[in-house]
């Protein structure tokens, strides 16, 4: 009987790392979920118990002494992590480059960026030391094109898909599999923070055709994640039917 993978996924509070938790869940693979929001990890963590072993780990992707404090105290049996899922991130804000607020830039550089470091990190040198190991980084059509106003949330993930290509280089010797994976328009709180709360501005940016839901994200991980070991998915752009680019969108209002 084949051991189950290890799947330490950051951003499991919500969207498409919490969808991706339950198809994980229901596929063999042990989960390590992530995030900040205590109560959501434990409810999760009590929703998915009878279909897999999870542990929870809370901390802030932007502290890296927190995120190494965090992951060292995996107990043994967690600590040999076979799959990352880069999840953590958000954009904040949507304004001109001239008018941009700092804490916005500094949330998403802080996070989109360097947390996706630190995280990865800590979990690197277990699979460098095995040459065994898959990193799923969690871009956007966001990191493929810039458009109005998206500046330096674009300017993140065009660094996600930088660093993407770098690990692909420098862990190609070690046999460690590196994808990217690039959606277009999801449904999940991403808005929400965006906007600050404002739901009914979150809410109107998914209105007039068919988002993707975070399960069809989920679906392409665990496609990523079930290849042959020969095979590596390296680079996917997923949209919604109604998106042709980052901002043409068919939508009927
Ligand atoms: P959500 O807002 O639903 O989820 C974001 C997740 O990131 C939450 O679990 C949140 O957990 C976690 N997170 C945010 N900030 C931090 C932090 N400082 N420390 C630790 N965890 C943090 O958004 P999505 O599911 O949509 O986003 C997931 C990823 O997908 C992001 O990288 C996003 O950029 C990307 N993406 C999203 C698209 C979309 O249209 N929705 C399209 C393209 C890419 P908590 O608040 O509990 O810490
Ligand atoms: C999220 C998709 O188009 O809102 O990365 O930037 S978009």
């Amino acid at each position: 009987m084949s051991q189950k993978r290890i799947a330490l996924i950051t951003g499991a509070t919500s969207g498409i790392g919490e969808a991706t938790a339950w198809l994980l869940a229901d596929h063999d693979f042990k989960l390590i979920l992530c995030g900040r929001r205590k109560d959501r990890l434990e409810s999760l963590k009590q929703d998915l118990k009878d279909k897999t072993e999870v542990t929870v780990l809370s901390f802030d992707v932007r502290d890296k002494k927190e995120v190494a404090a965090a992951i060292q105290s995996l107990d043994e049996n967690w600590k040999q992590i076979d799959i990352l899922i880069n999840n953590a991130g958000n954009a904040h804000g949507l304004a001109p480059i001239q008018s941009g607020s700092l804490e916005d830039w500094d949330a998403m550089i802080d996070i989109n960026v360097k947390g996706l470091l630190y995280v990865s990190h800590e979990v690197l040198p277990g699979m460098v030391k095995r040459n065994q190991g898959h990193i799923i980084n969690l871009g956007s059509i966001a990191g493929k094109e810039a458009y109005p106003n998206g500046n330096v949330y674009c300017a993140s993930k065009f660094a996600v898909d930088a660093i993407t290509k770098g690990m692909r280089i420098d862990l190609n010797a070690h046999g460690i599999k590196v994808t990217a994976i690039h959606p277009g328009l999801v449904e999940t709180e991403f808005s929400l923070v965006r906007f600050k709360g404002d739901e009914e501005r979150a809410s109107s940016v998914y209105k007039g055709y068919e988002p993707l839901r975070p399960e069809d994200i989920a679906d392409m991980i665990l496609f990523a994640l079930t290849r042959p070991a020969h095979v590596v998915m390296a680079d996917l752009v997923v949209l919604p039917v109604a998106q042709a680019s980052a901002t043409i969108v068919k939508k009927e209002l």
